[in-house]
């Protein structure tokens, strides 16, 4: 499972996400095991999940044989070192806006020579099963960094953060992306400067031979991503889940 996410992502088809923001382990490994469902994002930015509450998760969501990809909170990078000991198998880091941030992200992803991630991965050892010097070999080849485009900077700098060595994938917070894009003037990831960023997103990270995943706030809006070509569509949120399936339910109960 922590080995699986670079090889589904690579299998011609999107990988769909569950996207995670309540602090209870086992939300996210129940969750995992929902078809359709091929791993789940932990969110420490915006959802309200600690490193104890990921360190957890990311076991039961191995458990149900599939990847855990946390978003860690803005700059916290050697969270993601952490994170990827606790057997994540990619880090999504948000509000990537320099070539200097995707470097320093990168460097808590990848071991040396690559990167400059320290060593301690015991968790991730049980989970893959591999020995230490198995999973130093080859753990810069198998696990994913995601690099979130979501201002105007960010955008206008996208091939050169898509060429720092150690970046697997640009990720796109359409919301944010909105708020950029407008100077501050509106909140709308509809919209259709989005839109155009967002298939041009995708048409650069491929021209780069990397990859591009995104966010999407609904089933519709997912598969309209999955459909333009995108290979990691996160589909969210937990919260939206509980709600769709509370109103759905009730408004049986109540016909
Ligand atoms: C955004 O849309 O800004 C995101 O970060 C996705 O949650
Ligand atoms: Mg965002």
């Amino acid at each position: 499972s922590v080995q699986a996410l670079a090889a589904g992502l690579s299998g011609g088809r999107p990988v769909f996400t569950a996207w995670c923001g309540l602090p209870e382990p086992s939300i996210a490994g129940y969750l995992a095991r929902e078809a359709g469902i091929d791993a789940v994002v932990l969110d420490m930015q915006h959802g309200v999940i600690d490193f104890l509450n990921a360190a957890r998760a990311i076991p039961l969501v191995a458990a149900a044989g599939k990847p855990a990809i946390p978003r860690i909170p803005v700059v916290e990078f050697a969270t993601a070192s952490r994170l990827l000991d606790a057997g994540a198998a990619g880090i999504i880091a948000p509000m990537i806006n320099t070539v200097e941030d995707a470097r320093r992200f990168a460097s808590f992803v990848k071991f040396p020579p690559q990167g400059e991630r320290s060593w301690g991965p015991h968790p991730a050892l049980t989970l893959t099963g591999l020995q230490p010097a198995e999973y130093f070999r080859t753990a810069n080849g198998f696990l994913r960094s995601f690099a979130m485009v979501e201002t105007r900077e960010a955008l206008d700098r996208i091939d050169a953060i898509l060429a720092v060595d150690g970046i697997d994938a640009v990720f796109i917070g359409p919301s944010d992306l909105s708020i950029g894009l407008s100077r501050g003037a509106a909140l709308d990831p509809n919209g259709a400067e989005v839109n155009a960023a967002i298939d041009h997103a995708l048409a650069r990270a491929k021209a780069a031979g990397k990859l591009a995943g995104i966010y999407a706030p609904n089933g519709e809006r997912a598969a309209d991503f999955a459909k333009r070509g995108y290979h990691l569509v996160a589909v969210g949120s937990d919260l939206a889940f509980l709600r769709a399936g509370a109103a759905a339910m009730m408004k049986a109960a109540t016909a």
